[in-house]
């Protein structure tokens, strides 16, 4: 195509019929799959071989909101840190095919053989490898992308290759300020209201915290992170995971991964407590969830520890004991985004499955409450956490207050 437009399912197919990719009798369909909040993600499929691709197209507005103008330069950016953490995490990401700069889109492997993993949590499934692999990922891309084992000149290269600022910016005002106000764009019910209010919002001590790690996440330039490692950025199957989504990828603290993966168990953990009726599946699922917690912490810290010894070239980063206090500020960072992704998705713009599809309003309520209470202290007391047991304790004690 010579000019970029925003494609239909007909145009997609046209589009995919000129990639070298189908057979030339190839009997292709389309269908436009996307859930989430920005792009447009269309399936082609031949009916004939079966054989299938995705093509993923950023448009200038975010499906979430036609106010919201954001770059089209976040599908190049996708396109390319999905080969780059291919690179880091060898078969952890789809595979890209193509990047077309003036259609703004990315034709890649399509992992309809996995599901999402916020629907598969919800529906109560479990992925005993989710966490070697997920652990593998975040220690590969964000210890490897760091000043810590690459070149400060080629890491800086990158810094400004994948400078990204309309998404840092809707993380900047989504995730670190807006939920700590009563900003007119949050979206929650009187009830919440009233306790985001009494808990948050009055809250100097919070609110001093949250200055802290908003300008944390504006300039500390650490790692090349994913940037929204939800569990709706993750294809799951029994044997494999695939992260998919790093449009909001840039230099910033690699905490806001893992912060990021461990509010969003933390979802599943209160959507089961809220929807599991039976009490045996309700443990068993809980204790899954607790045990996936605990290891995505503590796995992530061992196998980050081995990989630093292994990779760092940094002279002063091999000093006796940089190790163990560079990953120690980075388990505190961890626990205060989790914090703020756990307000955010309960009072903010953008909320999640695992807490809107709780049917009894009660139930929801007191969900609610509960994700409020366990951000507040992943915050206030962030410099406490070193393992995974330490984020575990608070949510229980925040549980116990109000279910
Ligand atoms: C306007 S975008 C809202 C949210 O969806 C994305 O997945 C990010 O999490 C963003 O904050
Ligand atoms: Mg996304």
């Amino acid at each position: 195509m010579k000019d970029y437009f925003l494609m239909k399912e007909p145009d997609v197919i046209e589009y995919a019929q000129k990639l070298n990719y189908f057979n030339s009798d190839a009997d292709l369909v389309c269908n436009e799959i996307g859930d989430g909040n920005l792009n447009y993600v269309f399936r082609v499929c031949d009916k004939k071989s079966n054989k299938s691709l995705i093509i993923k197209q950023a448009g200038p507005e975010a499906r979430i909101s036609d106010e919201m103008k954001i770059s089209l330069d976040r599908n190049r950016i996708e396109s390319e840190i999905l080969q780059y953490e291919n690179e880091l995490a060898p078969g952890l990401v789809p595979i890209v095919y193509k990047f077309d700069q003036i259609m703004n889109c990315c034709v890649m492997e399509d992992l309809s053989d996995h599901v999402i993993m916020r629907k598969a949590l919800i529906e109560h499934q479990q992925f005993p490898l989710f966490v070697d692999h997920i652990t593998t990922f975040m220690c590969n891309t964000l210890l490897l992308s760091s000043d810590v084992v690459l070149g400060h000149k080629k890491k800086k290269e990158l810094v400004k290759n994948y400078t990204n600022p309309d998404l840092c910016e809707i993380t900047e005002d989504l995730v670190y300020t807006e939920p700590f106000y009563d900003c007119a764009r949050n979206d929650l019910s009187e009830s919440t209201r009233k306790f985001a209010k009494s808990e948050l919002w009055g809250d100097e001590k919070v609110l001093l915290e949250t200055a802290k790690m908003k300008f944390e996440f504006m300039n500390n330039a650490q790692s090349l992170i994913h940037g929204d490692l939800h569990t709706g950025s993750i294809f799951v199957k029994p044997d494999s995971t695939k992260v998919i989504d790093p449009e909001f990828a840039f230099y910033g603290p690699a905490g806001y991964d893992v912060g990021n993966v461990v509010a969003n168990l933390i979802f599943a953990y209160e959507n089961a407590e809220a929807t599991i009726d039976a009490k045996n599946q309700k443990v068993d699922y809980k204790s899954w969830l607790e045990k996936t917690i605990i290891q995505t912490v503590d796995i992530f810290s061992k196998k980050f520890l081995k990989l630093w010894n292994e990779k760092a070239t940094e002279r002063v980063a091999k000093y006796k004991g940089y190790d163990q206090h560079y990953l120690g500020s980075l388990i505190h960072d961890t626990a205060a985004v989790a914090g703020c992704e756990l307000n955010r998705r309960i009072i903010g713009l953008a909320h999640v499955k695992d807490i809107t599809i709780i049917a009894d309003p009660q139930k929801r309520a007191a969900a609610e409450k509960v994700c409020i209470s366990i951000g507040k202290r992943f915050i206030l007391e962030r410099q406490g956490f070193s393992k995974g047991k330490d984020f575990m304790d608070v949510i229980k004690s925040c549980e116990a207050k109000f279910i």
